[in-house]
């Protein structure tokens, strides 16, 4: 576990739809309409109702975040957001949207009172994103997020679905704890 003043990160292997944290973050699509990986993961465990909610947003640009509630989710709060479809824009472009993503997603989360959130490896599955450098940005932009809110209190987890994700994310607190 990484401290940056009150708050924390930490990575964590397993399932995010089992987590009971006041949000999980969503690598979604600009529709909002659900999809494979980790997004039809959520909607399938929070049920038709999410789906509904997603319906009312009329979609989400890439690098923003929107919010709905948890539904049968453990989770209170599903945060969206749209990562980069990294082949589409240039490394510099698709790390300053990777970085807005977790910039806007954390700015919600303290927007609406929230003090643990959890957040899915964005960009890396179908959206193809290298893990090492999304990993990166996830972690310092965080830090920086959190560094720079010194009154909030947020807990943030990591979520890895595989071993290969996890160990990015242990080498990358490591890293961050070291500095
Ligand atoms: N819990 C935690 N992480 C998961 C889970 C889960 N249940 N399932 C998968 N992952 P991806 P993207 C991990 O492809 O690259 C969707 O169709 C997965 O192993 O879900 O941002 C959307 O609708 C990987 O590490 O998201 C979009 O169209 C990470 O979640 C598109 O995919 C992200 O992989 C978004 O692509």
């Amino acid at each position: 576990m990484v401290r940056v003043g009150a708050s924390t990160m930490d990575a964590w292997l397993g399932d995010i739809t089992t987590l009971e944290v006041d949000a999980i973050v969503n690598a979604a699509n600009s529709r909002l309409l659900g999809g494979g990986g980790v997004d039809g993961a959520i909607h399938a465990a929070a049920g038709p109702k999410l789906l509904e909610e997603c319906r009312t947003l009329g979609g989400c640009p890439t690098g923003e975040a929107r919010i709905t509630s948890g539904y049968r989710l453990p989770a209170a709060h599903v945060i969206h957001t749209v990562g980069p479809i990294y082949p589409r824009e240039t490394p510099e472009r698709a790390a300053e949207l990777l970085a807005s993503c977790y910039t806007r997603s954390l700015d919600l989360a303290a927007e609406h009172g929230l003090s643990s959130v959890a957040f899915s490896a964005i960009s890396t599955g179908v959206y193809g994103y290298p893990l090492a450098e999304a990993t990166a940005v996830a972690v310092e932009v965080t830090r920086a997020w959190l560094a720079g809110h010194p009154e909030i209190a947020m807990h943030v987890t990591f979520c890895c679905f595989d071993e290969r994700t996890l160990e990015a994310y242990e080498a990358e607190l490591a890293h961050v704890a070291n500095h």
